[in-house]
């Protein structure tokens, strides 16, 4: 059985050139001029590119007292109905429990995936059990990425100790570790402030994590990470405090990358200042929506490499679960939805406005983070022998986003009334046919569990702290007695 994509461009993160593409048994098997395949499907006026890759997705999230509402079952359909072939959600332990105990529930819940997926570890705890079952979690279960939460006091919040003990084993192992980064005790005091103030509505979220937690804490993961002597992944980077961090990090040679989300780029902080509760609430998520200084830093992180991804964090809370806050703004479940809106907005607000090149929209959808997860070219490419996950995406198709016409399982759409120009028309996962003319075909169970080997001795920080593996001890000819 083997398909031949006819007619289009192919865009990849380097090149762009008019080629057919042959798949078969689920790989790209030839690309070149007049190929012929039992099926045909045609790329007249599209770009054909890798599949997009979301790298941050939380499916059914056991958090703040309930479970994000997409599943794997929704939330993977909408994955393919906006162009995504490939999800990372996180694993995550509660506290006290084992590493591999939550992979295997995740792996129960992800039994419904349509499309493919893998998992980070999320490290919540510390302790022996941990630190040895880390070692597993790598060379086992292909998990090659720990995430670590440096918010969220008293729940998912791990401490620097903690944090440097984890991120020590991650270079031991060839993993790296991930930091959602903002100060989770500052948070906790700006929350309590606002509260007995008074300012208990969705804007109150806002104010109590203001850019200064979220660039503190990309500093000190940086700069923790660097004396561990290991590469650092900071998720939903949302503001230029946090930015520049990893910029100078980068500058100094460091291995950091950003990954902003669509939400960030493309809408801002008067979101909460709506004067419809649902509305404002229906958009926490943290960090929060920050305002035009720092979303022109972002595009502008993308645009110079400094900023390496573009993902979703998808998180989605129906409307009743969001009305949890009500009288209490950090009672508001914390996430919003963006799968399957990230590839059309990304689309059109960044190569539709010129701030993006489509090379560039390959790169950061697909192709560096298959590079960063060590799962390229096998992901993230159109080339011989490449898993054939493959979006045809047509530039000339347009809709206005909304929550009537999603996949998604939530009842409003963040992007809500957005019109946006760059939908896919076929959507290919392995060879197989996930979006025909732009719908969905279903295939629940069709997503495979895609492992992520660990690095090789290049998984490093490049630091320039020495003094961990190499101490210089001083011999004295006289010590004083103590105390004396
Ligand atoms: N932020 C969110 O908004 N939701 C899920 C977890 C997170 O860090
Ligand atoms: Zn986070
Ligand atoms: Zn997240
Ligand atoms: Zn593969």
């Amino acid at each position: 059985m083997s398909t031949v994509i006819k007619n289009g461009t192919i865009v990849t993160a380097d090149l762009t050139y008019e080629a057919d593409v042959l798949v078969e048994d689920g790989k790209i098997a030839q690309i070149g001029s007049g190929l012929k395949g039992d099926d045909t499907l045609d790329a007249t006026g599209c770009y054909v590119m890798p599949g997009g890759i979301d790298p941050h997705t939380h499916m059914e999230m056991p958090f703040m007292g309930t479970f994000s509402t997409d599943d794997f079952e929704s939330g993977t359909r909408a994955a393919l109905a906006g162009g995504t072939t490939m999800c990372v959600d996180f694993a995550l332990p509660q506290p006290g429990q084992g590493l591999l105990d939550a992979i295997q529930q995740w792996d129960n819940k992800s039994a419904q995936a349509h499309c493919d997926y893998s998992f980070h570890m999320a490290i919540t705890w510390w302790s022996e059990q941990v630190f040895n079952e880390m070692e597993t979690v790598v060379k086992e279960k292909g998990i090659n990425t720990f995430k670590h939460f440096m918010a969220y006091k008293g729940a998912l919040m791990v401490n620097d100790d903690e944090m440097f003990a984890s991120f020590k084993r991650c270079s031991e192992l060839g993993a790296m570790p991930l930091v959602h980064a903002e100060n989770g005790d500052v948070v906790a005091d700006l929350q309590a402030k606002f509260m007995a103030e008074g300012n208990n509505g969705p804007e109150a979220h806002a104010y109590s994590r203001p850019p200064e937690v979220e660039g503190e804490a990309t500093n000190r993961a940086i700069m923790i990470a660097d004396m561990a002597g290991v590469p650092l992944y900071v998720v939903h980077t949302s503001c230029e405090e946090s930015h520049e961090a990893i910029r100078r990090a980068r500058m100094q040679g460091k291995r950091v990358y950003g990954e902003p989300l669509i939400q960030h780029l493309t809408l801002d902080d008067s979101e909460y200042f709506s004067d419809d509760w649902d509305h404002s609430a229906r958009r926490v998520m943290s960090p929060p929506f920050r305002n035009k200084k720092h979303q022109d830093s972002l595009w502008a992180g993308l645009q110079s490499g400094s900023l390496s991804v573009v993902a979703t964090d998808h998180c989605a809370f129906s409307t009743e679960q969001k009305r949890m806050g009500v009288g209490d703004f950090t009672k508001i479940p914390n996430g919003t939805g963006g799968l399957e809106d990230r590839i059309p907005m990304l689309w059109t607000y960044g190569v539709g406005t010129g701030r993006l090149t489509p090379n560039e929209f390959v790169a950061v959808t697909s192709t560096n983070i298959a590079k960063i997860l060590n799962i390229y070219p096998c992901k993230g490419a159109i080339m011989v022998g490449a898993d054939a996950d493959i979006l045809v995406l047509d530039p000339a198709k347009e809709k206005t986003i909304s929550a009537k016409t999603q996949e998604s399982a939530i009842d409003y759409n963040v992007f809500e009334g957005k019109h946006v120009k760059g939908l896919p028309r076929y959507v290919l996962n392995r060879g197989r046919l996930a979006v025909d003319d732009g719908k969905v075909i279903p295939k629940e169970g069709y997503g495979s569990f895609i492992k992520r080997p660990a690095n090789g001795p290049v998984n490093r920080a490049l630091s320039t702290w020495k003094e961990l593996t190499a101490p210089r001890k001083v011999e004295r000819s006289g010590i004083p007695a103590s105390g004396v």
